[in-house]
């Protein structure tokens, strides 16, 4: 018998060797099934009680069981020094240093390009105003850009739009890049019961191309129909966008009469200025400035957009959006808009997580 016990302790000094050189839990887990998984050397002795007499059994059993459960404790022991151990290496190698200068994030890296800091400043206060935003394709047919807005076939103002036309499909049509965003309207007066109260920022297209003129360029136009739509009502609304554009508390306007096939009667709104200084100041002097075309839109165009022009009115504008960045940020050259330049990003580019509000200023 005392053969066992010394060949029971030579065992549990060989596991306990073997749980303390174990250095990964891996390792560890692989000496557990040894000793103690089903096939392993003390479940072996474990399974050699059956075959004892009773009284060896009575005495062996609590000693194979004991060495058995030591065994277990030494492996949980073993296994939560090993887990510390790895916390511990962890946050060795994770430490921050709070002493270091705030890395800039991509998105505080990044510039707004004014002319999408104009458009969001302008949906910003027409959305104030109750005013919803539409959009369309910037590929568009002759009807929607030009029929359908009072363009009589052949007629000059056609050319005068200097339109980017394609090759014709195979079904003879004609398709074009749009030279206003004016089809928008007609394709929401076409699917929304009036009242309508939309603006419509997006691209445009003719093939012009200097100092103040890019062969894209930007516009938003807006629109508004009702019963009782009127001039008046048009004039609060533009006056009110122009002191919120160019953040003054008031500001004289002027309308001069225009043409526009769409518009009847259509006018040109000047807004008071002052170019005595080295850049125009807005709502003083004594100056004018030509901001935006508006009018009453043309009844044709309400018969177009499928509205009885004996029940429906409606006025509407637009105006160059390039061109007001240029004005409010005093940038010279309409090229550089499209020059991709990353220093003069950085120097007329707004910051991306200042979105312009009403409430927050819209170019603070
Ligand atoms: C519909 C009815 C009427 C949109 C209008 C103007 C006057 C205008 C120019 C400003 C500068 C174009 O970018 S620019 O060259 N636009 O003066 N636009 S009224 O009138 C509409 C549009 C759609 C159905």
């Amino acid at each position: 018998m005392s053969d066992i016990s010394t060949e029971l302790d030579a065992l549990e000094q060989s596991i306990s060797a073997e749980i303390a050189a174990a250095d990964s839990e891996p390792v560890l887990e692989a000496v557990r099934v040894s000793t103690v998984g089903k096939k392993g050397s003390v479940s072996a002795q474990l399974k050699t009680l059956g075959a004892m007499t009773p009284e060896d059994r009575q005495r062996l059993g609590p000693v194979i069981n004991g060495l058995k459960s030591r065994v277990n404790d030494a492996l949980s022991a073993r296994r939560d020094a090993l887990r510390d151990a790895a916390i511990d290496a962890r946050l060795e190698t994770e430490k921050v240093d709070v002493t270091l200068p705030v890395r800039r994030s991509p998105a505080e890296a990044g510039r707004i390009h004014p002319i999408s800091q104009v458009m969001d400043e302008i949906s910003a206060i027409f959305g104030d105003l109750g005013f919803a935003i539409a959009e369309g394709p910037d590929i568009e047919t002759d009807y929607y850009n030009f029929t359908a807005l009072n363009f009589p076939e052949g007629h000059p103002a056609r050319e005068m739009h200097d339109t980017f036309f394609f090759e014709p499909d195979a079904a003879g049509e004609r398709k074009l890049l749009r030279t206003h965003t004016s089809p928008v309207q007609i394709k929401t007066m076409e699917t929304q019961k009036p009242p309508i109260r939309i603006v419509v920022p997006g691209k445009t297209y003719r093939c012009d191309s200097d100092a103040t003129h890019s062969p894209m360029f930007h516009q938003l136009e807006g629109l508004v129909i009702d019963k009782t739509a009127n001039v008046a009502n048009m004039r609060w609304v533009l006056e009110e966008f122009c002191k919120a554009f160019f953040e003054v508390p008031s500001l004289n306007m002027r309308f001069r009469p225009s043409f526009f096939p769409f518009t009847e009667p259509s006018l040109e709104l000047d807004i008071q200025c002052d170019r005595s200084g080295s850049e125009v100041r807005f709502g003083e002097g004594d100056d004018w400035m030509e901001i935006l075309g508006c009018g009453m839109v043309h009844r044709n165009v309400l018969r177009f957009g499928g509205l009885d022009p004996d029940e429906y009115q409606g006025f509407a504008w637009g105006m160059g959006i390039d061109r007001l960045a240029m004005l409010k940020y005093g940038m010279p050259d309409l090229r550089a808009f499209f020059e991709s330049d990353v220093r003069w990003l950085s120097h007329y580019g707004f910051r991306p997580l200042d979105m312009p509000t009403l409430f927050a200023g819209l170019s603070a």
